[in-house]
């Protein structure tokens, strides 16, 4: 047969570019960019052109897995297994109760609207409130420190006109998130520096997107709250925020001028390692531009106090009047879907944390995020009433990526049942009791709902035009296999267990099943571009009718956007405490030989978390996770690059491969998370897979109080030499 081209959405990240595939006999052979679309103009990176090595990967799992009586993971007919898993279930709710069932949905779990839709019914069905996603261990501050400081109708003042950009540890142009629209990023960073916009970045790395900026603050990590303070403090003292949004629209002014009293630019700098005039610039840079835009990342999000960060970042915004106005554009409200009023004013408050159904350990409760997931493991292990004894975990990889490895594979191999649904057997599937092989990427409809939907989680850059693409099933699972949709297991254990599902108030035909089409028609039903019409558009399109002025709020309308929270400004006045104290988290290292350096956070373009590391063309890239030093920091430990070396934390020792790099502040070690997804055992014929992260990282020390964040970056790390290299 002839090659075929076909339109597609890639998904093998959250960036979800618009590709063309060529197909030959069914297969994917060659996956290119759209150069003809109007939003993505071509882009594609490494890991979305070699994505059908993840469909085609030989140990891809084409049949469910359960675990034999020989303990050893066996395939087995799908119709088993799922009876296997709704037996075993029905058996744990008898006799614990619907709150022994938990769901973990991570971050491949996210991309298909119809997964979210049914495994929220299911738990609905079952009676219980454990669901988990990896949004509270990514920035739960975001949506928390939105609810705290109100969200504006409107949203932010667009990219696309902003004079100036501040981001706040994040790497766009390598993780297609935080700062510039993820939609081509380097391409918009390009266009909107060649008309002028100025941008600062606040990193302890020189990155990629640091090279491009005019003002770096190259920082020690963990401090970004403090520069914000100051920042903050620089725009009140100089008197360069926008008086006139600030008196019509907030409220809190004098407690947050009050509480940022403490953060001289010179206190801060002396623990930042900045000097006091690069603060002033950034503040006055930023508060002198006509319009604009400051976000975070993970890199701020994880160091602690994240949702101060996030909280003060909003409040910077606010101060200097950067949210649509009314009669101004809101250039994408949304085309598939509508989350936003529209209206420029401040919504009303909505809980923040601490809400619904409490976690058993550590105060913790339902917040603005979900529910805590680095608190999950803890509340497997602890005895007693409601104690989790099942959990699903779904498109996610809590070996890989929840902090405290150990803690985690205690409590995942200490429950009653673990199912997994993923097409690898990784880190966590290999301990599951049951593995269910999902259909995936191009075997699956797919629409850009999730590029819209970045948008409205806390201030982040969605996709900026009214743009919308869907994408029907393009191809077959391999032949003979036993692959369903995710939504499809939760739907067949509903049927099996006699459970009724529905989405607001929608039943699901539990006689004959829906297709994912049906649920993404159930879930898009008021769509402003009717999902029919999107269709009609196989490479996606923009919808410029779209845009719609921003709505004058009501004359009446009582709520105001919130800069003195009296959380945050509590939570101020104890880093106003810290400052110029070595960190708790130092203190609690002390007694390793060795002096600690700072390990962060960072994200590598090959690989995404913990998926990629296997397929062969990003692997030869990439075959394990380095431990990046800065050369003054690599020589004092007496390492070059390629050479073994061993982190040590409060929680744990790991082994690792040292790699010089200029970006790296001195003091400074940036690793990546989601490494190893392979045993030890499986070194020989792989190599050795890099440095664990997770084993490093305490969930119950110091971890942010109003999300349940661990802290993840800016931990206190003593890096010694090992001998000789393991790779
Ligand atoms: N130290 C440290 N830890 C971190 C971070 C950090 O920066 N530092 N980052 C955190 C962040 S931001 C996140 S989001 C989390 C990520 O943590 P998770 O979301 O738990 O992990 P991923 O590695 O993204 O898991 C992806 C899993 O989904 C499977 N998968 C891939 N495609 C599909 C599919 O279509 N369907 C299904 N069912 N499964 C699929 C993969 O095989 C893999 O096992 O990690 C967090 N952990
Ligand atoms: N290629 C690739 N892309 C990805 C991912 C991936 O694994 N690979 N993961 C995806 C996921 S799940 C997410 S959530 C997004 C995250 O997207 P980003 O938040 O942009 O993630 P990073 O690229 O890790 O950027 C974080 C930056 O923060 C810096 N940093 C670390 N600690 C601190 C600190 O205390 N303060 C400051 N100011 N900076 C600090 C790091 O040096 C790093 O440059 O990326 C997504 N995109
Ligand atoms: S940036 Fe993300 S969506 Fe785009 S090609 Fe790469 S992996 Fe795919
Ligand atoms: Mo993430």
């Amino acid at each position: 047969m002839e090659p075929e081209t076909r339109h597609a959405i890639c998904r093998f990240c959250h960036a979800m570019c618009a590709v063309k595939l060529t197909l030959e006999d069914g297969r994917v052979t060659r996956i290119i960019g759209d150069k003809d679309n109007p939003v993505y103009h071509g882009y594609t990176c490494i890991k979305g052109r070699n994505f059908h090595e993840f469909h085609y990967a030989p140990n891809r799992v084409l049949h469910p897995l359960a675990r034999g009586s020989d303990g050893e993971l066996q395939p087995l007919p799908l119709d088993e297994a799922l009876d296997g898993i709704a037996g075993r279930l029905s058996a744990i709710i008898a006799e614990h109760g619907p709150r022994s069932v938990a769901i973990y949905g991570g971050t491949f779990s996210n991309f298909c609207p119809a997964g979210v839709m049914t495994r929220h019914a299911f738990m609905d069905a079952i009676g219980s409130p454990m669901r988990f996603s990896n949004a509270t261990i990514d920035q739960p501050g975001k949506p928390i420190a939105m609810a705290l400081h109100g969200r504006w109708g409107a949203g932010p003042q667009p990219f696309d006109s902003a004079d100036v950009c501040l981001v706040i540890g994040a790497n766009p142009l390598v993780s297609m998130w935080g700062g510039v629209p993820p939609f081509n990023p380097a391409r918009r960073l390009h266009q909107a520096r060649k008309r002028g916009l100025k941008l600062i970045v606040i990193d302890p790395r020189r990155t990629e997107t640091a090279r491009k900026a005019e003002l770096h603050l190259q920082c020690l990590p963990g401090n970004d709250a403090a520069i914000l303070a100051a920042m903050i403090r620089v725009i009140l003292d100089e008197d360069l925020h926008d008086a006139g949004f600030v008196d019509a629209e907030t409220q809190g002014f004098d407690a947050l001028r009050d509480a940022v009293a403490a953060f001289t630019p010179e206190a801060v700098a002396a623990v930042a390692g900045l000097e006091p005039e690069a603060i002033r610039e950034a503040a006055r840079l930023f508060a002198g531009a006509r319009r604009g835009i400051a976000t975070g990342g993970t890199g701020s999000n994880m160091a602690p106090f994240g949702t101060l960060m996030e909280y003060l970042m909003l409040v910077l915004n606010t101060l200097c009047g950067r949210w649509i106005r009314a009669g101004e554009t809101i250039p994408n409200p949304g085309v598939l879907f509508r989350m936003s009023t529209g209206k420029a004013r401040a919504e009303k408050p909505r809980p923040a944390y601490g809400f619904g159904e409490p976690i058993r350990v550590r105060g913790l409760a339902d917040t603005a995020a979900g529910m805590p997931t680095a608190a999950l493991p803890d509340e497997i292990l602890t005895p007693g009433e409601g104690q989790i004894r099942a959990l699903f975990v779904v498109g996610g990889n809590p070996m890989a990526n929840w902090p405290n490895r150990s803690k985690v594979e205690q409590a995942l191999k200490s429950l009653d049942l673990l199912v997994a649904i993923d097409p690898q057997v990784g880190a966590t599937s290999r301990l599951a009791d049951y593995v269910i092989g999902p259909k995936f990427g191009f075997e699956i409809p797919a629409t850009s709902f999730a590029s819209e939907g970045i948008t409205f989680y806390g201030l982040s850059l969605g996709m900026p035009e009214p743009w919308a693409q869907y994408q029907p099933a393009l191809i077959d699972p391999p032949e003979n296999s036993e692959v369903i949709e995710d939504w499809r297991v939760f739907y067949e254990l509903a049927r099996r267990m006699d459970l009724e599902l529905s989405w607001f108030g929608q039943a699901y035909d539990m006689t004959r099943p829906p297709t994912t089409d049906d649920l993404l028609e159930l879930f898009l039903k008021r769509a402003p571009v009717p999902l029919d019409e999107i269709r009609d558009y196989p490479g996606g399109r923009e919808f410029p009718e779209q845009a719609v002025p921003a709505a004058a709020k009501e004359s009446d309308w009582p709520f105001r956007l919130e800069l003195g929270h009296p959380d945050m400004m509590t939570e101020l006045g104890a880093l106003a405490d810290a400052l110029g104290h070595p960190s708790a988290l130092a203190a609690s290292i002390t007694g390793f030989d060795g002096r600690p350096l700072l390990l962060t956070s960072r994200r590598q373009h090959e690989v995404y978390n913990s998926v990629g590391q296997d397929l062969p063309a990003l692997r030869r890239k990439r075959p394990y996770n380095p431990v990046y030093l800065n050369p003054v920091d690599a020589g004092a430990i007496g390492v070059g690059t390629g050479d073994a070396v061993e982190l040590q934390t409060a929680a744990g020792c790991v082994p690792g491969i040292a790699e010089l790099a200029e970006d790296v502040r001195p003091g400074v070690v940036s690793v990546a998370h989601g490494f190893p997804n392979r045993d030890a055992g499986e070194a020989g014929a792989g190599g050795f897979a890099g440095t664990a992260v997770a084993e490093l990282l305490d969930d119950a020390v110091g971890y942010d109080r109003f999300s349940g964040l661990p802290v993840m970056s800016a931990v206190p790390v003593v890096v010694r030499a090992a001998g000789p290299a393991a790779a």
